[in-house]
């Protein structure tokens, strides 16, 4: 395998703020269950899976549910999540993400997307980035979730990229444990006290300068 590096990008929080949908969505069916759901609850599920998600919500109103109702419930909250998916536009991409996507595409720089979610491809089709991924794997693809480094040793096959040569941007606690346990550079988005596990953290891509992406570029390439 040629040495190269590659970039990996989770979406939701990354490349578009969906967590807002997802918190409409699951607090409508944890109230529908007289389960109360918090903005910090909410925090809570970012980067984890729709069924660890909905595990985890049961667990915090202690209710138990046959295998059958868990599906339904799924399945609600879903089409509940994609009627908002359904009016999203370009207009809601996250500022600067494109200026930096466009960068690596130009430069030849392989990208990949790598994410918990089953809606991504809908999701960068409604936003109009699906074209600048060279692959994306997302909650279709991994039987694993983060914080399992799955999603992103899979991302880094498909790119032909060694995983010590991946960098990884995510918005998530268990993103960033994921893109670690990989043995890639991890760059939190968000909060620096929540992503405190990460190798550098932005608050937003507008913090980031294609100075910085030239300078991880090159010191990957040297530790290689
Ligand atoms: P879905 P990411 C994750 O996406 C979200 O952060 C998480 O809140 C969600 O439960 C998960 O996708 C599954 O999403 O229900 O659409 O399959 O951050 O890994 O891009
Ligand atoms: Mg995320």
């Amino acid at each position: 395998m040629k040495t190269r590096v590659g970039f990996i990008f989770d979406l939701d929080g990354v490349i578009v703020d969906t967590a807002k949908y997802h918190f409409l969505a699951w607090k409508k069916l944890a109230n529908s269950l007289g389960i109360d759901f918090t903005e910090t609850q909410n925090e809570q599920l970012k980067g984890v899976s729709r069924v660890k998600s909905l595990e985890k919500i049961l667990s915090w109103g202690n209710l138990q549910l046959s295998e059958d109702k868990f599906m339904e419930l799924m399945g609600k909250k879903n089409a509940d999540y994609l009627s908002y998916i359904s009016k999203m536009s370009s207009s809601e991409i996250l500022p600067n993400v494109p200026k930096i996507l466009n960068y690596l595409v130009d430069n030849k720089i392989p990208v990949a997307l790598g994410s918990a979610s089953k809606n991504a491809k809908a999701i960068l089709t409604k936003v109009g980035l699906f074209n600048k991924f060279q692959t994306i794997v997302d909650g279709n693809s991994v039987t694993k979730a983060k914080p399992d480094p799955e999603v992103f040793l899979v991302a880094a096959e498909k790119l032909r990229v060694q995983p010590k040569n991946c960098v990884v941007f995510e918005d998530s606690l268990a993103g960033i444990q994921a893109a670690n346990s990989a043995g890639m550079l991890s760059i939190g988005i968000g909060d620096s006290k929540v992503l405190s596990n990460a190798d550098y953290v932005f608050k937003d891509f507008t913090e980031i300068s294609f100075n910085f992406i030239n300078q991880i570029i090159e010191k990957e390439l040297s530790a290689s």
